[in-house]
């Protein structure tokens, strides 16, 4: 009895060691510690210069990974397993995010660049009070175009241009399904958070109708691809019109008249975070106004920033195309959040018009 007792005990004993060993090795899986810092962000949305600049000041390592849409940025982080300190996801998906429990609270004493953000970009109804997001970039969607390319007398400054026959093959779309399926309703005149199902049929219709002008629907490569003249036009973010056309400046950059999408992408403290110190300093020092310019004017976004603006070239600051005024942006729609059925829905309609291109 007693050797059966012992060996019991030792079984329990085992047993217990393996859970807490399990445990451990759970909770330190992607583990990002003090010293190390997870950054979770859109591909080409960084200056990796102040990155260093980050590391340098505060001696925490940063871990730094990208994603190409809002949706597999969220699966991730859902899915848990990597420690994600801090994420830049768009407005819809921050709303998302808070309802399914997915952010940390910010504490806004941590934030005290917080001060050089434009009221205009603070408070939104994604955020109210910004408690879990702080701006990082914000910008529109329209149409990158070059002159020379394009046939005679189209100006975009209509939607439907984009369906000219003229333009076989030379269309180049943003691989995104809230921007698609946004600019296909709105050229038929409906918002871009449309949830009608017989007008969402009517939109991947019509969109299908586009098939023959599309090139290529491509990611962070449509930059280069259109910048090099392999297409006469582009649906794009307006950042990356502003890099495409620093890099050749024959192109240019409209928003079509039956509206589009005002964005903002904010910085947020996903709930895998364990550095949640160095997450509020690589906030705050995004936020400082020289680290917002010099990021501003690496990859081409627009700003949120009041006082990175006059540390800006010119050329760049007076763009309206990139730093349209208030009364502009307020004609056009934020993404709401659809809620999952529908933006899952939005995904599926944006497939079927993928997979059924040549
Ligand atoms: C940068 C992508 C910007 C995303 N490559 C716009 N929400």
């Amino acid at each position: 009895m007693k050797s059966l007792i012992r060996s019991f005990a030792a079984i329990l004993v085992a047993a217990l060691g393996c859970l807490y060993l399990a445990t451990y090795l759970n909770t330190s899986e992607g583990y990002s510690g003090s010293n190390t810092l997870t950054i979770y962000n859109w591909g080409d949305y960084v200056d990796p210069e102040l990155l260093e600049k980050f590391q340098k000041e505060t001696g925490i390592t940063v871990i730094y990974q990208t994603f190409d849409s809002n949706e597999a940025m969220m699966t991730k982080i859902q899915q848990g397993g990597t420690t994600y300190d801090v994420a830049m996801p768009s407005e819809y998906a921050i709303d998302k995010m808070r309802q399914e429990n997915l952010l940390l609270p910010l504490d806004q004493a941590k934030l005290p660049n917080l001060k050089h953000i434009d009221e205009r970009f603070l408070d939104l109804g994604f955020d109210k009070g910004n408690k879990y997001s702080v701006p990082y970039f914000w910008g529109t969607v329209g149409v990158v175009f070059n002159p020379e390319l394009v046939p005679e007398g189209l100006t975009f400054d209509s939607w439907d241009d984009l369906w000219d026959p003229r333009l076989g093959n030379s269309l180049m779309l943003v691989d995104g399904a809230r921007e698609v399926i946004g600019f296909g309703l709105n050229s038929l005149g409906y918002s871009l958070n449309d949830t009608n199902e017989a007008h969402l049929q009517e939109t991947l219709a019509k969109l299908q109708t586009l098939t023959p002008n599309v090139k290529a629907i491509v990611g962070d490569e449509i930059k280069m691809l259109l910048a090099g003249e392999e297409a006469a036009a582009g649906v794009v973010w307006s950042g990356d019109a502003a890099e495409i056309m620093d890099e050749n400046d024959k192109l240019d950059y409209v928003i079509p008249k039956e509206g589009s999408n005002v964005w903002f992408d904010n910085m947020v403290i996903p709930r895998t975070a364990s550095n949640l110190d160095g997450a509020h300093k690589f906030m705050n020092f995004m936020l400082d106004p020289a680290n917002a310019a010099q990021n501003a004017e690496y990859v081409g976004y627009s700003t949120p920033n009041k006082d990175a603006i006059p540390l800006l070239p010119e050329e760049i600051s007076s763009d309206e195309r990139f730093y349209p005024p208030a009364q502009l942006t307020s004609r056009l729609e934020v993404y709401n959040n659809l809620g999952k059925r529908m933006l899952s829905h939005y995904n599926e309609l944006f497939l079927e018009f993928k997979m059924h291109r040549k």
